[in-house]
């Protein structure tokens, strides 16, 4: 396993604990009727976008999904700034005109969510010719979910970025469905990084639940695409403890099986377990990030709530790029 000091871990913790309750306070807020618009939340899969995340500076560039929260906080977005974002208001992170999916932070190396399936792979792939052509070191991630594997934009920039040997590593989170379809059925190998494998780069096969897993597997990929050895993939295997969406009464799923994850499943129970069973962090010290996390969960539905929405003379501003 990496080496990982007590900082580096208590600041793994919080970021996937900020993920956690910002999605599980997001439910909330939503049944309650305070959100528009369409919402896909993350909560569960917090250990794929920190894992992968935590070896990324504000120059390496993530394209992201319309699950997309987790990989912003990951990547460093502010947290208050995407409440606001979500919640439509005027000074959210994209003037609040981007909403849940399409929440992007350029200063913090954050492409974008994105509401179209398999969308993130070619920008990343653009982006690494970008930056391999800049020549400073810097890499592209793009995230997407086994549904995405199936896409032919996909394909496409898996075999561009093998051709060209870009900078990029494609992260697969396969969490068990595309909308109400199984992966089982939809994926027809059954196997997403044999299919990577397939278009000439190496690619892990992760347990997505575990921080440490998903960590050392990135670490490996990487150290290939900042050194000019090309591109790599990552199929990490991992769960939603929501919907498809906001709403979605998930008729599709066993009785029981959402309990069963969050009891058995969980990557913050999973990583809570085994740093206070190695003694490299306390249970106290994970308890003062856990109410650290909640008061800023709090005061960001606070100030989201009281802000006010884009006047309509801004209706159409920030419509098109000036560059
Ligand atoms: C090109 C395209 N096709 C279909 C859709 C509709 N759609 C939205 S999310 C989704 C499922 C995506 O599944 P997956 O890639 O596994 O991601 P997950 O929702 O599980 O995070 C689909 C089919 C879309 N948004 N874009
Ligand atoms: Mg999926």
């Amino acid at each position: 396993m990496t080496n990982l000091d007590k900082e580096a871990l208590l600041g793994a913790y919080r970021r996937m604990k900020t993920i956690r309750e910002f999605e599980e306070r997001l439910h909330l807020e939503i049944q309650q009727g305070q959100i528009a618009g369409f919402t896909h939340l993350y909560s569960g899969q917090e250990a794929v976008a920190v894992g992968v995340c935590d070896h990324l500076s504000d120059d390496d560039l993530i394209a992201s999904t319309h699950r997309g929260h987790g990989h912003c906080i990951a990547k460093g977005c502010d947290v208050i700034g995407m409440m606001k974002e979500i919640y439509g208001r005027a000074d959210g992170l994209c003037n609040g005109k981007g909403g849940s999916m399409h929440i992007a932070d350029f200063d913090k190396g954050m492409l974008g969510a994105n509401a179209i399936v398999g969308g993130g792979p070619p920008l990343a792939t653009g982006a690494a010719i970008a930056t391999r052509n800049a020549g400073k070191g810097h890499i592209t991630v793009s995230f997407g979910g086994d549904g995405s594997c199936n896409q032919g934009t996909v394909f496409e920039a898996m075999n561009l970025a093998v051709v060209l040997k870009l900078p990029t590593i494609f992260v697969f989170e396969d969490n068990g469905y595309s909308e109400h379809t199984g992966v089982s059925y939809a994926v027809g190998s059954k196997d997403i990084a044999s299919r990577c494998r397939g278009f000439g780069m190496p690619a892990a096969k992760v347990n997505g639940d575990d921080y440490f897993d998903v960590y050392d597997a990135m670490g490996e990929a990487v150290v290939r695409a900042r050194s000019g050895q090309g591109p790599s993939a990552l199929e990490c295997t991992t769960t939603r403890f929501f919907g498809h969406f906001e709403g979605d009464p998930q008729r599709y799923r066993a009785k029981g099986e959402v309990e069963e994850h969050r009891e058995n499943r969980d990557c913050l129970k999973i990583f809570a377990a085994r740093v206070v069973r190695e003694g490299t962090l306390s249970a106290d010290e994970l308890a003062a990030v856990d109410a650290e996390v909640l008061a800023l969960i709090d005061r960001a539905v606070g100030e989201a709530q009281a802000a006010p929405p884009p006047s309509i003379d801004e209706l159409t501003t920030d419509v098109y790029s000036s560059y």
